[in-house]
């Protein structure tokens, strides 16, 4: 392994355009579960009931319990070396991005540049009214418990393997839940659930950025790769001709036999394996 990071600094230098794409698998170390996989939050609960519009609409009482149990989990959370490898990266190459399907905060408070930060499917820290005509967003609110109803859902305790666990604890109803100081409808974690539209602004910065140039490598970081949009970045820069590099605890085979053609693989822990390839 050591041969390929050697070997993977010298190519390294030689770029000019980079993108990281990161996934869950990052704060993996920093005690954040992933959401597939065997110590996923998809485990006890299907995302159907708690990552869709639908369930918000039917139940915002449980999907507020998950998020506000999800807020405290990433409050009480470090960055860890990965984080802090990625944010280094940030300050010292002028063109790079990271796109982050991860919506716990730890790459801005690893103190990544926020000029190249950009927050795919929202974040934990953001408040949106649900009212139709009001537009009223809270960007950075890290408040805990966010109503006195909300308490207590962080008490729960670790499932058997070791992983955290999720388990609702009360029946909530909207006068429980976070309203808006503007026109008093409910508000809503700001994060993107399925179906829903990614936020444009970052969409855009996202194509422009590989319209401007061929982009040369992608870092595919702790993402299992299977949202869409997120997963098609990868292809758009294999077909610029752009090399791929995936940390992963999880990777095919062939991939680590150097089978596939551009494609790096180091399989292991992220937050131990970026440090060694990016510094
Ligand atoms: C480690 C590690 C360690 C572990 N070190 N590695 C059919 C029907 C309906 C919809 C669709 C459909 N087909 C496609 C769609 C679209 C849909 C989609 O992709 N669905 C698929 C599931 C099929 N996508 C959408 O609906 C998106 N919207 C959309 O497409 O709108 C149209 C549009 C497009 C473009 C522009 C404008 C409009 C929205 C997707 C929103 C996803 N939201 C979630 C929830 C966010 C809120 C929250 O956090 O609760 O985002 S879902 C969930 O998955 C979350 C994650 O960000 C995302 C990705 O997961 P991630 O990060 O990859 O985690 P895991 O758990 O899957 O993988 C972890 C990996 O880490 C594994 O590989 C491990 O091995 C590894 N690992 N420990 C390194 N220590
Ligand atoms: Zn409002």
């Amino acid at each position: 392994m050591s041969n390929m990071f050697a070997e993977f600094h010298d190519h390294l230098r030689a770029l000019k355009r980079i993108i990281a794409l990161v996934g869950a698998g990052l704060s993996a170390s920093s005690g954040l579960p992933t959401f597939r996989g065997t110590q996923g939050l998809w485990k006890n609960f299907n995302m159907i009931d708690l990552a869709t519009p639908d369930s918000f609409y039917i139940d915002p009482g449980l999907v507020w319990q998950f998020y506000s149990w999800r807020r405290q989990l990433a409050l009480e959370a470090q960055p860890n070396n990965g984080h802090r490898a990625l944010a280094k990266l940030s300050h010292v190459h002028k063109d790079f991005i990271t796109i982050t399907q991860n919506v716990d905060g730890l790459l801005a408070r690893a103190n990544h540049n926020p000029e190249r930060l950009l927050e795919l499917h929202g974040s934990l820290f953001e408040l949106k009214c649900t009212g139709f005509t009001c537009n009223y967003i809270d960007h950075e609110n890290f408040n805990h418990p966010l109503t006195p109803q909300l308490a207590g859902t962080e008490q729960e305790k670790e499932s058997s393997d070791g992983s955290p666990e999720f388990t609702p604890v009360k029946q909530l109803s909207e006068k429980d839940l976070p309203c808006c100081p503007v026109c008093g409808e409910l508000l809503r974690p700001g994060v993107v659930w399925f179906g829903e539209s990614l936020p444009l602004i970052t969409i855009d910065t996202i194509d422009n950025f590989l319209q401007q140039g061929k982009v040369d490598l992608i870092l595919v970081i702790g993402t299992s790769g299977t949202v869409y949009p997120a997963n098609s970045y990868v292809e758009r820069v294999r077909l610029q001709g752009g090399k791929v590099a995936i940390f992963n605890t999880d990777i095919e085979e062939d991939i680590l036999q150097g089978k596939q053609k551009d494609t790096w693989g180091f399989h292991g822990d992220a937050a131990e394996l970026l440090p060694l390839a990016l510094e």
